[in-house]
């Protein structure tokens, strides 16, 4: 291992003292007793959830073993409840030396309600410490980079703008608390593995690009379970294919060495604390304990092969170095080693105690529990209206209009927000706007247009054309207290997020107990009636968000009503996914006046377009307008007069006002834009069917696109989506049944 002695010769008694004094890379010898302290407690955690496995005292485990000595360098050379950790599930002896306890993890293992992590939520090794700034984690090997990249974002923008980090009164500021440092530094780390994973390659272009204060720490064991690195990364060598990143500090280092890693995260994080740029962190490790203990390795790796590694294994290294160094002797090591056990002991007995949840807990915390976007209090009148008493009638404006004059008051009354996504600013060489040279773009919709011009270029930004760079980064910055409210340009552009919209974002709050949460927006501009929008600019697909608990779900069919949801959404203390149907930015129909900075709409209160008695007609977004076309048309011709419900938000939805409009009219037509089968109005249908069976007087029945990619064509489009003659045919049919 690296030491640095000090140079001066001494006479014998100096010896004593100077040997007392030595340090190692800037470790003491009493910090370096702490080390093995830490990784030996580490394994031995390992070690006896092992045993608690078998014995079927928890229900799964897998260890940090053979990365303890890295982990203990980076807490050593981090700061808890400083700097901030996005950490891995090998992070064991990293949350050890920040100062998690093995009763935390302990308890986390056996599932109790106790544990600080997830209240018996996840899966051990799933780290979460609030209080140290380490940010729940998950199981996608990779999503937790892009939120580590957002995270350091979070800290640079508070630092340059110190009052937005205040508390703002009636919205989510009342329940975010923000803390920044300016020279705070975020650990990042993954597995050699993860590396493949394309988020990552996105997290190190953005700090890269940015220059943001990210470590990196990829964490090689030289497998991903049973697939060895040659097979992950081309040429073997994750250093060498990251090389070309500008601004980076590189180091690669044998990471079973507690002292060599120290000194070079020491180096890496004073540059990224300095502004300098990322860094890049690569440590060689092994894996002595198979990849969990459902795996077995020996089917994969020969013996030569493990015990090869065997000898580099980080505890042996350094109770060896402990002793050839006269750090602590043999008996020294036995007296450390007996009180970890002691110690330890007794945190199985707590844990082994502890109480499990109650199953009354699960549904708690899927969204936040301190504000309500439902509340009867967000019901507001639009100003337009005593506007319109005044005699001064505004002028109506379109959902374009009031969407963007919706971003435009938020952004002026919360400094959290920023806006970005593809194509969002007007100009990212904003010495262009600045001269006058050009107009600016503001969106493909010009949805943000002008933005970037009143509030800035850190408010308002272009990302990369990268989908989960989005979103990822967006959940980092939320996590933080700043309230992204970014942009996806088509709704067919939205998987490559995915991972992120479904496995993150609406699970930080639930799966940490409410330890962390990541309200933001993600506006979307979707559906098709565009007439050549073809198969990659039509695609709705609603239900596969409403499927997923702790999204809010939100889709107006109007100016007003997007103004004011969208307003309850930035104010909101959940996520948000905001859906623009584009046939319906630019219509004249549901053009409204400019509601004023204040007009807000609850979640989950659908709108009674026209009221009627012989049939419920339920539906959202572009087929409202067509819905009511079909509707008046029905009336007209033959007297048949329909209730037709606007849901306006999908999740959560408006079942009161379903069920008290179906008990009334005996008859349901759920029509959506979204393919038929398994759409959203299924769900709806299935209520119906189910909950109010003795109102019907006619089967639940639906309208909706036919089970196949829109086409480009309008002949064809025409066919495959729902038009307003379906809607008629069909609600005739249901009057008549
Ligand atoms: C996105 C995703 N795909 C697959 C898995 C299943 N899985 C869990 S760990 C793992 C291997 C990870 O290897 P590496 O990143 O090298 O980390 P190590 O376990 O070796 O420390 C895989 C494939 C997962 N958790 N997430
Ligand atoms: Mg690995």
């Amino acid at each position: 291992m690296a030491t640095k002695t000090d140079p001066k010769p001494a006479g014998a008694a100096d010896d004593k003292i100077r040997s007392a004094d030595k340090t190692y890379e800037g470790l003491s010898r009493a910090q370096l007793i702490e080390a093995y302290r830490i990784m030996y407690t580490s394994r031995r955690v390992d070690d006896r959830e092992i045993l608690l496995k078998r014995q079927q005292k928890i229900f799964f485990q897998i260890s940090g073993a053979g990365h303890e000595a890295v982990g203990v360098a980076a807490g050593f050379a981090m700061k808890p409840g400083y700097d901030w950790f996005y950490p891995y599930y090998r992070d064991r002896a990293l949350c050890l030396a920040l100062g998690a306890t093995p009763l935390d993890m302990l308890l986390m293992a056996v599932g109790a309600a106790a544990d600080p992590q997830s209240g018996g939520r996840q899966m051990p090794s799933h780290w979460s410490f609030p209080k140290l700034n380490v940010v729940t984690q998950s199981s996608p090997t990779g999503s937790q980079i892009l939120q580590g990249v957002g995270c350091a974002e979070g800290g640079r923008y508070f630092a340059s703008h110190p009052q937005a980090a205040n508390k703002g009164d009636g919205d989510y500021r009342q329940f975010k608390d923000v803390q920044f440092q300016g020279d705070e530094v975020t650990y990042v780390s993954l597995g050699d593995g993860a590396t493949s994973e394309g988020e990552f390659w996105e997290a190190l272009n953005t700090a890269s690009n940015s220059k943001l204060p990210v470590v990196f720490v990829v964490q090689d064991n030289g497998y991903a379970i049973s697939v060895p690195v040659e097979v992950q990364t081309a040429g073997g060598n994750i250093s060498r294919l990251v090389a070309g990143f500008p601004n980076f500090h590189f180091e690669e280092i044998d990471g079973t060495d507690p002292v060599a890693s120290y000194a070079a995260f020491a180096r890496t994080v004073a540059y990224c604390r300095a502004g300098d740029g990322p860094g890049f962190v690569h440590a060689h490790v092994i894996r002595p304990y198979s990849h969990s203990l459902s795996d077995d390795e020996r089917l994969y790796r020969p013996d030569a092969e493990r015990e090869r590694d065997a000898t580099r294994d980080p505890i042996t290294r350094m109770q060896m170095f402990l002793i050839r160094e006269g750090i602590l002797d043999e008996k020294g090591i036995n007296k450390l080693e007996k009180q970890v056990e002691d110690d330890l002991q007794v945190a199985v007995d707590q844990a082994l105690d502890a109480a499990p949840p109650t199953p009354d807990t699960i549904m708690r915390f899927i969204y936040s529990p301190d504000l309500d976007p439902t509340s009867p209090a967000l019901q507001t009148e639009p100003a337009s209206a005593a506007l319109a008493a005044d005699g001064k009638k505004a002028a109506p404006k379109t959902m374009a209009d009031l969407i963007n004059a919706t971003l435009r008051d938020e952004m002026r009354r919360d400094e959290r927000i920023v806006i970005f996504g593809e194509d969002v600013a007007d100009a990212s060489r904003e010495q262009y706007l600045n001269e006058k040279l050009i107009k600016g773009k503001g969106g493909v919709f010009k949805l943000t247009y002008g933005l970037q011009h009143d509030f800035g270029s850190d408010r308002v930004f272009n990302s990369p054309l990268a989908e989960a760079n989005i979103v990822g980064r967006a959940v980092g910055m939320a996590t933080r207290g700043m309230k992204p409210v970014v942009e996806i340009q088509f709704f067919d552009y939205i998987w490559p997020a995915m991972m992120q919209l479904r496995d993150e974002l609406p699970l930080i709050r639930w799966r940490s107990n409410n330890g962390f949460s990541s309200p933001c927006v993600i506006r979307v501009a979707i559906g098709g009636y565009l007439t050549g929008g073809a198969i990659y600019h039509s695609q709705c697909g609603e239900s596969i968000f409403t499927h997923t608990p702790g999204m809010r779900v939100v889709f107006p069919s109007n100016a007003l009503d997007a103004a004011g949801l969208l307003r309850t959404a930035i104010r909101c203390d959940d996520p948000v996914l905001f859906l623009e149907h584009k046939r319906l930015y630019r219509e004249t129909f549901g053009r409204a006046p400019y509601p004023g900075p204040d007009y807000t709409i609850p979640f989950g209160k659908a709108k009674i377009v026209q009221a009627g008695t012989d049939l419920t007609v339920i539906t959202y977004g572009a087929v409202v307008p067509r819905a009511l076309q079909a509707a008046q048309k029905l009336e007209r011709e033959h007297g048949v007069k329909v209730e037709l419900i606007d849901l306006r938000c999908l999740n959560p939805f408006d079942w009161d006002t379903i069920a008290d409009s179906v008990s009334k009219t005996n008859r349901a037509l759920v029509a959506y834009e979204d393919t038929l089968s398994w759409g959203y109005g299924a769900e709806i249908a299935a209520r119906i069917a189910d909950q109010l069976f003795d109102h019907l007087d006619a089967p639940v029945r639906r309208v909706a696109a036919k089970d196949v990619f829109v086409a480009y064509q309008p002949i064809l489009e025409d066919a495959i989506l729902p038009q307003a003659e379906d809607l008629l045919r069909a609600m005739k049919e249901l009057a008549e049944y």
